[in-house]
């Protein structure tokens, strides 16, 4: 049994990350903060509470989701012929204001996240980032939580304007694969959202949920697992929806069933299952 699945599954090859959400809460504690400064900057009015901004993030990108308040939530802003520019150099602001936030060494890493990425780099398991965030933004994170030296840990870092369409789109998951030369089966992603599991289901790759307080109640229908965050040895997981005990006697789902946090192992054997 466990022989035949692995011939037909293949063992797994290259963990994808998410980044805002999923390796830190960084929507609310470095771009929701970041965007309301720079619009007071500005001298805009506009302030986007931690209620609106739950609504806001049905869209992703930055950009995308000024465009999106202006039209669903602030439509009494007077319209302007240079929107575009004005909301580009808004967001060039509003950058700079989340990575001086990182830099402050503001917003830490989520629960298991080190641990895991530490895991993956002994056993040779490929890493790469898949987010709609700028590699300004990544390289930030990444600096100020696990040094500078932890962007060499990561093959590829597929970020941002790179594709036409953002997350739900597949594109930026197909991006990843093909600069990486993997197939979705070679897979596993780490998401924290819809939007998130919808890009990489439509990529075909499976993903294991990490949820946060503005996704918990997601649709994540087809995860391989939804948890509450990646756990650590002296703070298991909570499994929200997903079944650990598929088939109790198997050998692939022992490790799974008897797991506190996500490790490589966990990942190959739900990779598996
Ligand atoms: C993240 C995003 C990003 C950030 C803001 O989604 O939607 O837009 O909210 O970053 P995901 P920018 O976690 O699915 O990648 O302002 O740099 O776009
Ligand atoms: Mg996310």
């Amino acid at each position: 049994m466990l022989k035949e699945s692995m011939d037909v599954m293949g063992a797994l090859k290259a963990v994808l990350f998410d980044v805002d959400g999923t390796l830190a809460d960084t929507e609310r504690d470095g771009h929701c903060v970041a965007f309301n400064l720079a619009f007071e900057e500005a001298g805009l009015d506009w302030r986007w509470s931690d209620v609106l901004y739950e609504k806001l993030l049905d869209v992703t990108g930055g950009k995308e989701r000024m465009h999106y308040y202006l039209a669903e939530f602030n439509k009494q802003y007077p319209a302007r012929d240079d929107i575009n520019e004005f909301i580009a150099k808004l967001h060039r602001r509003k950058t700079q204001i989340y990575v001086s936030l990182l830099d402050e060494g503001r917003i830490p890493l989520r629960p298991g996240v080190k641990r895991l990425l530490e895991d993956a780099r002994k056993q040779n398991v490929r890493l790469a980032i898949v987010t709609t965030t700028s590699v300004a933004n990544v390289s930030a994170l990444l600096k100020n939580t696990l040094g500078s030296e932890s962007q060499d840990w990561f093959e590829f870092v597929a970020a941002g304007d790179v594709v036409a369409k953002k997350k739900p789109a597949p594109d930026i998951y197909q991006y990843a694969l093909e600069k990486m030369n993997l197939t979705a089966q070679d897979c596993i992603a780490i998401e924290d959202s819809e939007n998130g599991i919808l890009s990489a289901a439509g990529a075909g790759i499976k993903s294991v949920i990490t949820v946060n307080d503005y996704t918990r109640n997601h649709n994540f229908n087809g995860a391989l697992i939804v948890l509450d965050h990646l756990g650590e040895p002296d703070m298991p997981f909570t499994v929200l929806k997903g079944e650990l005990s598929r088939d109790a006697n198997s050998g692939v789902n022992s490790h799974v069933n008897n797991a506190h946090y996500v490790d490589i192992a966990f990942l190959n054997a739900l990779h598996q299952g």
